[in-house]
C-alpha cells in the first residue's frame, strides 16, 4: 500500500504548493503557479484577456558621468533543492541567512552560466528550485546622491530574489532581463547579501510549455520535466548580473525610430521617460540636449528640447546603417547623447541632472506583399537558425563564443539571423548592430500546444518584454510571434487573432512572422502576418535519404503558402543530422556528403523560387550543432549544424560560403573573397 500513496501524497503536496509559498512568505512574492491546465478544447472569449503591463527597466546598463555600472558576475554559491519539495527554502526561509547555514552542499557556481553542465552529478538533470548567493559590498558614497538598482539579463525560467532577507523583486520567462530598485535594502558602506530562488520547471502555462510528472524509478518517484521542444532547458543565472546607479531623477527609457529619405536625410524621432524616487520627483526636468554624434565624435545633430519627452531629429547627409555585404561600411552606428538638465538653485542656472548614450543606426524599414525591404532596397535574407549553446556554459553568455559566432557569420557570408526559440542575449544584439547582421527577432514561444487564456497573457507579455528590449536596434528586422506553434488545431484561430493583434499594436515599425510547420490548408496563423515563414525537413524528416524529392515538393509548398496568403514568404528551417567525419560516397544519411547534396538540391529551389518575385530568404538549420534532451534520435544532441558545437565547420560550411557570397555579389554587387574557392588547374575557372 505504501508505494501506490507515494504518488498520491506528492500530488496532494504539489497542488499545495502555491499555497504554502503565499502562506510562508509576508508580503509581496508572486506564486509560482505549476498547476496543470486541462485541455484545449474549448474554445475562450480572448477578450478577457489581461494585456501585460509595459515592462520598466529594459535600457541597457551603461557607465556616464552621472552612472555608475558594476558587474555581479563571478562565482556564486549555489544549493540545490529536494526535487520532490522545491518550496521547502520558501517555507523554512533560506533567504533570511547564508545558504551555508541550510546545512546542505555548497557548489561554487559561475554567473553567467547554466548551472546543469558545471557538476558531475544530477544537477544536469534537476527539476525544480536551486538557491543563488553571493556577497557584495555597495559603496558609501551611493547613500544619498544616488538611486541603485539590481539587473538580471536573464534568469531561467522563474526568479524571486532578496537583498539581505528582503524580498527585491521576482520574475518569470527566461531569456529577458528584470531589473529592481534596492536603496532601501541596501546596507550602504558595508557587506550585502543577494540570494535567487531559480526554478526551472515548464507548465503548461509557461512560455514555453513543458509538464511536470511523477516517475516512478528505482528509488521511488520522481518529478521529470518533459516538453517537446528540441533543445536542452538549460537553466541557471543565463547572462550578467548588474548593479548601476542612477541620480534620483533620471532617463528611465528612451524609445527612437529612424527614416532614410531618398536625398539622405536621416530622421530620428525620439521617446524619453523619466523616474524620480520621492526625492527626485521635487526636481525640474528644464531641458534636455541631445547630441547626435559619428563615429569620430562629431556632432551630426543636435537639439535643446524643452519639451523633454519627445522630440525629432534631422540629420542631413547621414551616413546609413547597411546589412553585412549590402555595403562597404556595413553597420555605422551614431551615438545618440541624451543630458537631461534641471533647474538649479544657484543663480538660476541649470544643472546636468543624467546622461545616457544609445548607440542608434539610421536606416528606413518597410514591406510590401512581394518583399521586405532596407534603405528602399527589396532584402533577400541568407542565414541560420541558432541557439545560445556550447560546451560546459549551456545558454551562459560567453563572450568569446559570441565573438567566434560573428567571424563565423561573417566568414560564411550570411546577413541575417533568426534567434530561435527565444531572445538572445543584449550583447548579441549590439553586436548585430555593429556588424550589419539583420535579425529576426523571436519571442520564446516554442511548439506551444495547449492554447488558453494564461499563455496568451503570458505569450503577450513575452513579446511585450522583448519588442521593448530589443526596439531600438537597427539590426532587428522582424517579430517573430512563435516558432511550430500547433497552428493547425483550432483553439489556434483565435488565440493568434488575438496574440497578433496585440503585438501589431507595439511592433515598432516591424513586420510580423513566424516559423510554421503546419501546412498552408491548415495553418489558424499564417493569414494574420506579413511575411509567411515555414519550417520545412524535404529529404530529412520526409523522404529521408531522397534528395531528389527536394526541389517539386519545396517550390510547391512554398507556392501554395505565397497562392493562399500573398504574403511574401521565406523559409525559417531545412537541413539534416550530420556527424563530423561521416563520410560516404554515394552519400548517405547522416554523411557530410549528404549534407552537402541536401543543401544544393535545396539552393536550386531557392533559385527558382526568387525569380517567381515573393521569396525572400533561406535559413538553414542550424548554425551549429547543439544540445537536447535525450532522446534515441539524437546523438548527444541535435547535428543539423553547419558548424560542429565547438565552432569548427562541417564540408557544407564551404559549400555554403560560396552561395551567401555568390548571393550577395550577385544581389548587392558585393566582393568575392579571395579564398572563396581553391586554384585547381588553370583550366578548372573559378565561375563565382
Ligand atoms: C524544427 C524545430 C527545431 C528543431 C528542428 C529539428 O522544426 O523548429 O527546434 O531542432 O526542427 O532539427 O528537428
Amino acid at each position: 500500500m505504501g508505494r501506490l500513496w507515494i504518488p498520491v501524497i506528492f500530488l496532494l503536496l504539489s497542488s499545495l504548493q502555491s499555497l504554502l509559498l503565499l502562506a510562508a512568505t509576508e508580503g509581496k512574492f508572486f506564486v509560482i503557479d505549476h498547476s496543470e491546465e486541462p485541455t484545449d478544447s474549448l474554445l475562450f472569449e480572448y477578450g478577457d484577456v489581461r494585456k501585460p503591463t509595459p515592462t520598466k527597466g529594459l535600457l541597457y546598463p551603461r557607465e556616464s558621468e552621472t552612472r555608475e555600472v558594476r558587474s555581479l558576475d563571478g562565482m556564486w554559491q549555489l544549493v540545490r533543492s529536494d526535487p520532490s519539495d522545491p518550496l521547502q527554502g520558501i517555507r523554512d526561509k533560506w533567504f533570511m541567512d547564508a545558504l551555508r547555514k541550510t546545512g546542505r552542499e555548497i557548489i561554487s557556481m559561475p554567473v553567467p552560466a547554466s548551472y546543469n553542465d558545471i557538476t558531475t552529478d544530477s544537477l544536469r538533470d534537476h527539476v525544480g528550485t536551486v538557491w543563488y548567493e553571493r556577497n557584495f559590498f555597495a559603496p558609501r558614497s551611493w547613500k544619498t546622491t544616488q538611486r541603485t538598482w539590481l539587473r538580471f539579463s536573464s534568469v531561467h525560467y522563474s526568479a524571486v530574489v532578496w537583498i539581505n532577507g528582503k524580498n527585491a523583486t521576482s520574475h518569470s520567462i527566461g531569456h529577458l532581463p528584470f531589473e529592481s530598485e534596492i536603496s532601501g535594502l541596501l546596507t550602504f558602506g558595508g557587506n550585502n547579501r543577494i540570494t535567487v530562488m531559480c526554478d526551472n520547471r515548464l507548465s503548461n502555462r509557461t512560455i514555453p510549455q513543458g509538464s511536470v510528472y511523477n516517475a516512478a524509478t528505482d528509488n521511488g518517484y520522481v518529478p521529470v520535466q518533459s516538453y517537446t521542444f528540441d533543445f536542452f532547458n538549460y537553466a541557471g543565472i543565463h547572462r550578467s548580473v548588474h548593479l548601476y546607479t542612477t541620480p534620483l531623477l533620471h532617463i528611465s527609457d528612451l524609445e527612437v525610430s529612424t527614416q532614410l529619405t531618398n536625398e539622405g536625410l536621416g530622421r530620428i524621432d525620439y521617446r524619453v521617460w523619466l523616474d524620480g524616487s520621492k526625492e527626485g520627483l521635487h526636481i525640474q526636468p528644464s531641458h534636455l540636449l541631445v547630441q547626435l554624434k559619428d563615429k569620430d565624435g562629431h556632432v551630426a545633430a543636435q537639439q535643446i528640447n524643452k519639451a523633454v519627452y519627445h522630440g525629432t531629429l534631422l540629420v542631413p547627409n547621414a551616413n546609413p546603417w547597411w546589412p553585412y555585404l549590402m555595403h562597404s561600411d556595413p553597420g555605422y552606428l551614431y551615438n545618440l547623447q541624451f543630458e537631461l538638465f534641471v533647474a538649479s538653485n544657484e543663480e538660476e542656472s541649470e544643472a546636468l541632472q543624467d546622461t545616457y548614450r544609445l548607440p542608434v543606426g539610421i536606416r528606413s524599414l518597410s514591406w510590401s506583399n512581394d518583399s521586405l525591404l532596407l534603405n528602399g532596397k527589396p532584402l533577400y535574407l541568407r542565414g541560420f537558425g541558432r541557439h545560445e549553446d556550447s560546451d560546459i556554459r549551456g545558454k551562459g553568455l560567453d563572450n568569446a563564443l559570441l565573438a567566434r559566432d560573428f567571424n563565423l557569420l561573417k566568414w560564411i557570408g550570411a546577413n541575417a539571423y533568426r534567434t530561435s526559440h527565444y531572445p538572445y542575449s543584449e550583447e548579441s544584439m549590439q553586436f548585430a548592430d555593429q556588424h550589419g547582421i539583420m535579425i529576426i527577432d523571436e519571442c520564446p514561444a516554442v511548439n506551444i500546444d495547449i492554447f488558453e487564456p494564461q499563455l496568451l497573457e503570458h505569450h503577450m507579455s513575452s513579446l511585450e518584454q522583448l519588442i521593448h528590449r530589443d526596439r531600438n536596434h537597427p539590426s532587428v528586422i522582424a517579430w517573430s510571434v512563435a516558432n511550430e506553434p500547433r497552428s493547425n488545431k483550432q483553439g489556434a484561430l483565435k488565440y493568434f487573432q488575438s496574440l497578433v493583434n496585440y503585438t501589431r499594436g507595439i511592433a515598432h515599425g516591424r513586420p510580423l512572422t513566424a516559423a510554421i510547420n503546419a501546412n498552408s490548408s491548415t495553418c489558424h496563423l499564417a493569414q494574420f502576418l506579413d511575411i509567411v515563414g515555414f519550417n520545412r525537413y524535404n529529404s530529412w524528416y520526409q523522404n529521408a535519404g531522397r534528395t531528389d524529392m527536394i526541389i517539386n515538393l519545396l517550390t510547391t509548398e512554398a507556392q501554395s503558402w505565397r497562392n493562399k496568403f500573398g504574403k511574401p514568404v521565406i523559409q525559417f528551417e531545412y537541413g539534416g543530422d550530420t556527424m563530423e567525419g561521416m563520410h560516404s560516397l554515394p552519400a548517405f544519411i547522416w554523411s557530410e556528403e549528404y549534407q552537402v547534396e541536401l543543401f544544393s538540391r535545396h539552393f536550386k529551389a531557392f533559385d527558382e523560387l526568387r525569380g517567381r518575385g515573393w521569396f525572400i530568404g533561406e535559413f538553414v538549420w542550424n548554425f551549429a550543432d547543439f544540445r537536447t534532451a535525450q532522446t534515441i534520435t539524437r546523438v548527444g544532441g541535435n547535428k543539423k549544424g553547419v558548424f560542429t558545437r565547438n565552432r569548427q565547420p562541417k564540408e557544407v560550411a564551404y559549400i555554403l560560403r560560396q552561395r551567401y557570397f555568390a548571393l550577395a555579389k550577385e544581389l548587392d554587387m558585393s566582393e568575392l573573397p579571395e579564398d572563396l574557392t581553391v586554384y585547381i588547374s588553370k583550366h578548372i575557372h573559378n565561375e563565382l
